[in-house]
């Protein structure tokens, strides 16, 4: 390579590394060492080795990148900015403030370029092994011979953080079962977290850790070796079986006074210390976010690179297009996130009265999936490991590990892991995702539940055993706070179906909306209930189950199994002479989305309300107001036979009768 050619890379690294640094310590926050150590890795993936087009950063056969260490964020927008992204440098001046494009950590949705929202260490590299799953499911499904329509890498750049946390080992591990060859993993190698050198805390081999995942590990002593990051980088590429981790061995804070150690890990390092780092790298000190002219141009050239490389896939798309009309109009359906005209004439009804037969709804819910599977084929998911319980198994479809059109992911008991693939799914595009597991287990997942929902993803979160309800396992398996704590959750879309045919509504909700949903579904047989209503009145989140009713002398409102538990208590309240309503209520957050008409008139003022769930009460006070009784379960439940766990901690028809009638003073 030439000297000018070098001197040309040295002065586009050090630009970017000065944008970070400049950012940061405008902000007067965030983090300098990082960006200053893992610049030129950057540089080499945003102008050389990337395939990705500045100009439309949706291009869905671009290549992802991930920043796993999201507290580099500064590295990642001045990369952006750089290579002709949308984030004009107003944007990088505005760091960390309020309305920005460039918020403190990457955010999905705020910045063009940005994949997904990272910070929470160890997601990004979850999230990316979803994105790497995903194109290779896409791959399997949508590829012809001699038209590879669906073919790009996943790129990560992560610190040491990212790989202590647990979710990365079971992403890693799960991303070598899957064999997921265009996954390259940059590791920031650089022996320095928070708390000081990584000896504190983090010793085991990492080159044997991810060989023992049967993952391609290669090193790079010098992370400012241009030309042996990218041979590690090709070499990744061309090992098309193995996921590749690459170990990047870098200083933090390269160039300022304090390389090397933690003190330049996580804030601004000060006037005297830019001043400092400036001149070390022989860049001018007076001068800050400077993009001398030849580095700009040198950037810039990603953008024509990458017009050129889309322009020629949209060649490409276009021949496939006519020799395979019918996959190609699917993949820009799926693409467009668009459900096929008329897929909810497949969603089944479930046959109700007094001589159907009861149905869990988990089991309703695996005859809706694969009464769905057909119409909707970009629905995509499995279990962690309780796929027989969770019964979330498509019927006619291999497992994606032995087949990648399959699409059944056995995803191992990683529930974490599962729920961040699962986003980095949703992600990707193409694709509606779904894991699930016991619903108590929903408390491993929670962190990749709140990033799916702050990233607004259309990631379906599918939980059962919902309830003190599933019985014997008793109160390690039985969930209590879990459906209010969830519902806590901004964005997050709730469902807990009464019956065989709520769940199939609620199924059809949840693929409509293009935002996460979680759902609880109960384990036990549940009596059926008549389709037509559930089906016009799920959507509105919380409907009348007793529409003879007009004037109620007290309203019952229950979720899930405890419906019917209302419906027979209003049938015995009504020989006592009280007039029950029965309000079922799948969704609080659907129901919140109504008109304030149609929320008065289902729940009116002045009437007295009971509220019956097998779980938390809290949260229940906004429908009953503070003069109505919540019925729930405030306290860890306990092993039992399910009926007589719910009758032992109150969830009975004797209890909701004693309650109203109390309620409404005729006791
Ligand atoms: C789950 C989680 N825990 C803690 C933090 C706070 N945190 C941010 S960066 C960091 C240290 C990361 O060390 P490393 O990945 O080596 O980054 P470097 O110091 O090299 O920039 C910690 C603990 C976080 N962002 N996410």
């Amino acid at each position: 390579m030439s000297d000018e050619q070098k001197e040309l890379d040295q002065l586009s690294i050090n630009t970017l590394r000065f944008l970070a640094v400049d950012g940061v310590e405008k902000a007067k926050a965030g983090h300098p060492g990082a960006p200053l150590g893992c610049a030129p890795i950057a540089y080499l993936l945003f102008h050389k080795l990337m395939k990705h087009d500045p100009a439309d950063p949706k291009w869905i056969d671009r290549d992802r990148f991930v920043l796993s260490n999201g507290h580099a964020s500064m590295l990642l927008y001045g990369a952006l900015h750089l290579s002709g992204y949308n984030l004009p440098m107003e944007q990088l001046e505005q760091f960390r403030q309020w309305g920005s494009e460039t918020p403190g950590h990457p955010e999905r949705g705020d910045t063009p370029g940005v994949e997904v929202t990272t910070g929470p260490l160890g997601q990004g590299f979850g999230m990316a092994v979803g994105m790497a799953a995903a194109e290779k499911h896409m791959a399997a499904i949508y590829n012809r011979d001699g038209h590879a329509v669906v073919d790009h890498h996943t790129f990560v750049l992560c610190g040491d953080g990212d790989l202590m946390e647990g979710v990365s080992h079971e992403a890693a591990s799960l991303a070598g079962t899957l064999g997921l060859g265009k996954l390259i993993v940059l590791y920031d190698d650089n022996l320095i977290s928070l708390d000081g050198p990584t000896e504190l805390s983090f010793t085991e081999d990492e080159t044997l850790r991810f060989e023992a995942y049967h993952w391609q590990v290669l090193s790079v002593a010098d992370g400012n070796d241009l030309a042996a990051i990218e041979d590690a980088i090709k070499a990744g590429m061309a090992d098309t079986t193995r996921p590749t981790l690459i170990r990047v061995r870098t200083v933090i804070g390269y160039g300022s006074p304090k390389a090397g150690t933690n003190k330049v890990h996580g804030e601004a390092m000060g006037p005297e210390a830019t001043k400092a780092t400036k001149r070390n790298l022989g860049w001018p000190e007076d001068k800050s976010f400077y993009v001398p002219e030849e580095a700009r141009k040198n950037w810039e050239k990603a953008k024509p690179k990458g017009k050129k490389l889309h322009e020629e896939w949209d060649a490409g798309f276009a021949e496939y297009k006519k020799a395979y009309p019918e996959p190609a109009a699917q993949f820009e359906r799926v693409v467009e996130g668009r459900l096929a005209d008329g897929w909810e004439k497949a969603i089944p009804s479930f046959p109700s009265g007094p001589d159907a037969k009861a149905v869990a709804t988990r089991n309703a819910g695996n005859v809706v999936i694969n009464a769905i599977a057909n119409a909707v084929p970009e629905l995509f998911g499995g279990a962690a490991d309780i796929s027989a319980s969770t019964k979330t198994n498509f019927k006619d479809s291999p497992s994606f590990h032995v087949d990648a059109t399959g699409r059944n992911i056995y995803f191992g008991v990683r529930e974490f892991g599962m729920m961040t693939t699962v986003n980095g799914m949703a992600a990707h595009g193409g694709l509606i995702p779904f894991g699930s597991t016991f619903f108590i287990f929903s408390d491993y997942c929670r962190p990749a539940i709140r990033i799916g929902s702050l990233m607004k993803v259309h990631s379906l979160y599918v939980f059962t055993h919902d309830s003190v309800g599933l019985g014997e396992d008793g109160p390690t398996h039985q969930p209590i706070e879990q459906l209010m704590s969830l519902r806590a959750m901004p964005d997050l879309t709730d469902f807990r179906p009464a019956d065989a045919n709520e769940t199939a509504a609620c199924w059809r909700l949840a693929l409509e909306r293009t935002g996460p949903c979680f759902m609880a579904l109960s384990r036990q047989d549940l009596p059926v209930l008549d389709a037509a209503a559930a089906f016009a009145g799920v959507p509105k989140g919380a409907y009348s189950r007793t529409p003879e009713v007009t004037k109620a002398d007290v309203i019952l409102i229950a979720t899930g199994s405890e419906v019917v538990t209302c419906l027979k208590a209003s049938a015995e309240l009504k020989t006592a002479g009280i007039v029950a309503k029965v309000v079922s209520m799948p969704s609080f957050r659907v129901f919140d989305e109504q008109t304030a008409a149609y929320k008065a008139e289902l729940l009116p003022e002045g009437v007295p309300k009971i509220s019956l769930e097998a779980g938390a009460t809290l949260g229940w006070y906004k429908y009953i107001g503070t003069s109505g009784v919540a019925i729930g379960i405030d306290r860890f439940g306990a092993s039992a036979p399910g009926p007589i766990a719910l009758e032992k901690l109150g969830i009975s028809v004797a209890n909701v009768v004693e309650t109203a009638k109390k309620l409404v003073g005729k006791l």
